[in-house]
């Protein structure tokens, strides 16, 4: 509880106490139970009753009536679809409204909840629809603890407005949002964040993240979710399926703390914005100036595709911090640079490129001089920003360097690995390193297996121009270049 509740809680029994004390009948935090699907407002909102003037009782009364009483209010919904006509639901006050799997739908004329201060509200067994706003078109949030719990937020639609920070299903600004056995889907926004934007605190257990897409042209990451700069996001036991990214970060970007456990990244997919100093992470991009972080635990990043940028799994810039412990990284494919994953991964700017393919590029792009396949070693990277261990990286491919694994400047460690199975697959660019290919900074590797990879050019287990420490029985056989 936090202080303020504590504050009211407090407060509440010193009242009751000497309410009681004066013989004078206590009013209790409410029940209303909706029995209309209209969309009409309470006749007097705080004199307890739930009317729409005609006897009914609506949800935009019983929301009216509960903002206007303290307490915690419990509004109980009966199924059915309840289309909204006069705008965004205001929640304003403590409430839990209980959906019995009941659908609010803005019908595409406004947002669904705007959900503000310093209260709890908790939202269950409901569908949430077709809201359409700049920002959090489905459920914006500002302020208090918001809990969802076998909630759909479903067909919102972020639209185009350059001051806003997008969000197509939810837009946490600030506050604590919950979300259980939850599922969104299918959002839109034009900005960053399709399904979800969150700029303070998101915790997830259970549901599904799927079909979200940011779709502008301006900043676009985060398909399915966006975690901004020092916000803290937490996904456990989610499938994070089939989300588009125009730009970074197909199923979730993050530029906060990110820390994802026994969850599943499918088929989603980061696209090509001109002019992005990094781009691509098709499953999970991480990328800022604060302190951008992603921690993994059993996590399967599989079948994504970075179409235009590097990362087909997962890309980080350089100085962010990726630690992975039991992740299986299989099938994602890159046009660039880092099939499994990426660090500072590069877009492809080549003038030939008309459509999604391979295209060979003209020569001059090409170093006169290619480089060695094996740099120079070095001492084991202290301060390692890149960690993993219990990794298995297969069947990734890449268009440029690195079809597992490409690192450009971060220190990298990986430990009891597997990376067997990838492939550079075409000679668009440097097509260097089927299982890893490092152009800078330091790569460890301790008791690991690089085995069967293949590049096109250069360096079919290993390519690498950085530095790099191999020790403590690391096996590389079984791989070929052409
Ligand atoms: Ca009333």
């Amino acid at each position: 509880m936090n202080p303020m509740s504590l504050v009211k809680t407090t407060l509440a029994c010193l009242c009751a106490v000497t309410l009681m004390m004066l013989g004078v009948e206590v009013i209790r935090a409410a029940g209303f139970t909706v029995a209309s699907t209209a969309d009409v407002g309470d006749s007097s909102p705080g004199d307890g009753i739930c009317d729409d003037g005609s006897g009914q009782c609506t949800l935009r009364a019983a929301i009216e009536e509960a903002n206007a009483l303290a307490g915690e209010d419990t509004i109980t919904l009966t199924a059915g679809v309840y289309l909204l006509s006069l705008g965004q639901l205001n929640v304003t006050s403590d409430m839990v409204i209980q959906g019995d799997n009941a659908t609010v739908d803005a019908n595409r004329q406004s947002r669904v909840f705007n959900i503000s201060g310093s209260n709890w509200v908790t939202l269950t067994e409901l569908t949430i629809q077709r809201g359409r706003e700049i920002s959090g078109a489905g459920i914006y949030h500002d302020g208090g603890q918001l809990t969802l719990v076998g909630v759909t937020v479903t067909l919102n639609s972020a639209e185009f407005n350059f001051a806003s920070n997008g969000g197509g299903g939810i837009h946490n600004r600030a506050g604590v949002v919950r979300l259980f056995n939850t599922r969104v889907i299918s959002n839109k926004s034009y900005e960053n964040g399709g399904g979800i934007y969150n700029s303070d605190q998101l915790f997830w257990d259970g549901g599904q993240l799927a079909g979200n897409q940011t779709a502008g042209d301006d900043q676009c990451a985060g398909g399915g979710l966006f975690n901004a700069g020092g916000p803290v996001a937490e996904l456990h036991n989610l499938s994070v399926l089939n989300n588009l990214a125009k730009h970074t970060g197909g199923g979730v970007f993050t530029a906060g703390e990110l820390t994802v456990t026994a969850s599943l990244f499918e088929g989603n997919t980061s696209g090509y914005l001109p002019g992005m100093p990094i781009i691509g992470g098709a499953g999970i991009g991480v990328q800022g100036t604060i302190n951008p972080r992603a921690v993994l635990r059993d996590v399967i990043v599989r079948r994504n595709d970075s179409v235009y940028g590097g990362g087909g799994g997962i890309c980080i810039e350089r100085s962010a911090y990726l630690e992975a412990d039991g992740l299986q990284l299989y099938d994602n494919k890159t046009f660039m640079d880092g099939g499994g994953i990426g660090v500072d991964c590069r877009y492809y700017s080549g003038s030939l490129l008309v459509a999604r393919g391979f295209v060979e590029q003209p020569m001059q792009t090409w170093k006169t001089v290619p480089p060695a396949p094996l740099g120079p070693f070095a001492a084991w990277p202290l301060n390692p920003n890149v960690i993993l261990t219990n990794v298995t990286i297969y069947s990734n491919t890449a268009g440029g360097i690195g079809g597992g694994i490409q690192n450009n400047g971060a220190r990298m460690v990986i430990f009891n690995s597997v990376i067997r199975d990838n492939r550079t697959i075409a000679w668009v660019y440097e097509t260097h390193g089927g299982g890893i290919g490092s152009e800078s900074g330091i790569v460890g590797l301790d008791a690991v297996r690089i085995e069967n990879n293949y590049s096109v050019r250069h360096g079919g287990g290993i390519y690498n121009r950085g530095a790099m420490h191999i020790r403590n029985g690391t096996i590389i056989s079984g791989n070929a270049s052409g």
